[in-house]
């Protein structure tokens, strides 16, 4: 950017522009799960006019129904009472919208490469229905530079038009699911545009959508970049509790209570907590993007690479423990019974993408154990439908996510069902008061 567009960006900073918001009326979000469908409920609660597109068919015919499970009580309710919310897959009914924002997963394939289908096709479909002065804005989670590189393109051929036409920006999303205090409405979001202009519109519309600080970046660039290190910094400082966990276990010392120590020190230590694994479709898969993106510059990121051999490790750490518990007792995985408590990727949402619930899962079937898996927001058909359907009968039981519900389990909890052994994948039980049960308690980097 220009000296005097620095010092035009410098002023955006300190004053809104509502004579920007003309134009801006008819919203449509292209993709609506965990990302999309919150921020086109909190578009109509702002009055706008939102399109809520889709490819998903079964997901559309769900969501006319007003029901999505993973919203809060708030945007549930939001979403029943939503005006002027047209909910479809058909994709004429873009042509209306001005405001284009894309909310498309960005995962890995099977061999960690960047999966960027979903961004191509969602990119797509917007250009079949982009006009000259309509903003596009793209949420999903990208490596720099695949916005200009990969989606504007795709936009101008679509479109027939060229970058001069329309406006286009980077606003990477940062939904924190389950999360009762940070939300759509409240997270603070970054903003990079192609030039100036898409820039001004697109905070335009942020500012007027979000209840929180919108921060202009230099470029799209930078603002993909961003995302990229906030996600990046989260897998590797899990890692490096994971690694103290496992190195601290030999030494019997006890991680969590160290982490609750360092904790104390009011500046320069933020606590991760060590567990049986990183799941979602974030925090394991981003770190990939920035491998591949090195790579693409000629640089080898061998710190993230580590970080996420150790995160993938930590479900068969998990089933070691089990093992070794197992063993002690004179038994074998092979031929065992054990209780699987916890499906999803993280305490309290129905989310199983990427769980390293999944990954025990098959360790353990793969090992010659019956596994019998409950997880009360995640219901299987034909599954378990209680913890004590789930525990009776069982040799041990492993808790690999720590939903309200498991957090407050005790050994009776156990005992009642002969259960004595206890792998705590996610540290969430009181361990003390599993000593002198006659179960064996083992945690992550800790045991009674
Ligand atoms: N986990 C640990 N130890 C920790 C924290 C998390 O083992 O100390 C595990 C969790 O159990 C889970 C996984 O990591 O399996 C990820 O959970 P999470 O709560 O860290 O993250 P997500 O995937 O639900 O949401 C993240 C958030 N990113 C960051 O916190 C940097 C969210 O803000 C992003 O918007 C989201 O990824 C995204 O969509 O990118």
């Amino acid at each position: 950017m220009s000296p005097q567009e620095v010092a035009k960006q410098r002023s955006l900073e300190r004053r809104t522009i509502n004579n920007n918001r003309v134009g801006l009326d008819t919203v449509a979000i292209v993709g609506l799960g965990y990302v999309g469908l919150p921020l086109a409920i909190l578009a109509t609660e702002k009055g706008r006019r939102v399109v809520g597109f889709d490819i998903d068919e079964v997901k559309i015919a769900q969501l006319e129904k007003r029901e999505a499970n993973f919203l809060s009580d708030d945007e549930a309710r939001s979403f029943r009472e939503a005006k002027d919310f047209t909910i479809t897959s058909d994709e004429k009914a873009l042509d209306s919208a001005t405001a284009f924002i894309i909310c498309v997963p960005t995962p890995v394939h099977e061999d960690h490469e960047p999966d960027l289908a979903p961004v191509e096709s969602a990119s797509a479909i917007v250009g079949r229905h982009l006009k000259k002065g309509d903003l596009v804005v793209v949420e999903s989670t990208v490596n720099p530079g695949v916005c200009e590189k990969v989606s504007l393109p795709i936009l101008e051929k679509m479109s027939g038009l060229t970058r001069e036409d329309f406006y286009f920006a980077h606003c990477p999303e940062r939904i924190n699911p389950g999360d009762a205090r940070w939300n759509v409405r409240s997270i603070p979001r970054v903003i990079g545009g192609r030039n100036l202009a898409s820039l001004e519109k697109a905070v335009t519309l942020y500012r007027d959508l979000i209840d929180a600080e919108i921060v202009p970046m230099r470029s799209i660039k930078e603002a993909e970049a961003v995302k990229m290190v906030e996600n990046s910094f989260r897998d590797i400082n899990i890692a490096f509790v994971n690694e103290l966990a496992m190195a601290f276990d030999k030494a019997d010392i006890d991680i969590v209570n160290v982490l609750e120590g360092a904790s104390t020190k009011p500046f320069a230590f933020m606590p991760h907590m060590p567990g049986c694994g990183v799941g979602g479709h974030c925090i394991p898969v981003d770190p990939y993007y920035l491998i591949r993106y090195g790579a693409e510059n000629g640089f080898e990121h061998k710190f993230l690479a580590t970080a996420r051999r150790i995160n993938e490790r930590m479900p068969a750490y998990t089933v070691k423990l089990l093992e070794d518990a197992l063993q002690n007792k004179g038994r074998s995985i092979q031929g065992s019974t054990v209780a699987l408590l916890g499906l999803a990727y993280k305490k309290d949402v129905p989310d199983l993408r990427e769980s390293p619930a999944l990954v025990i899962e098959k360790i353990l079937k793969e090992r010659g154990a019956s596994v019998r898996a409950y997880d009360p927001y995640a219901l299987r058909m034909g599954g378990f439908l209680s913890l004590e359907d789930t525990l009776s009968g069982c040799d041990a039981a492993i808790i690999a996510t720590d939903h309200t519900l498991f957090r407050a389990l005790g050994p009776k909890n156990f005992s009642s069902a002969a259960v004595d052994i206890v792998i705590d994948g996610r540290n969430c039980l009181d361990k003390n008061a599993f000593a002198d049960s006659g179960i064996t308690y083992r945690g992550i980097g800790r045991r009674v």
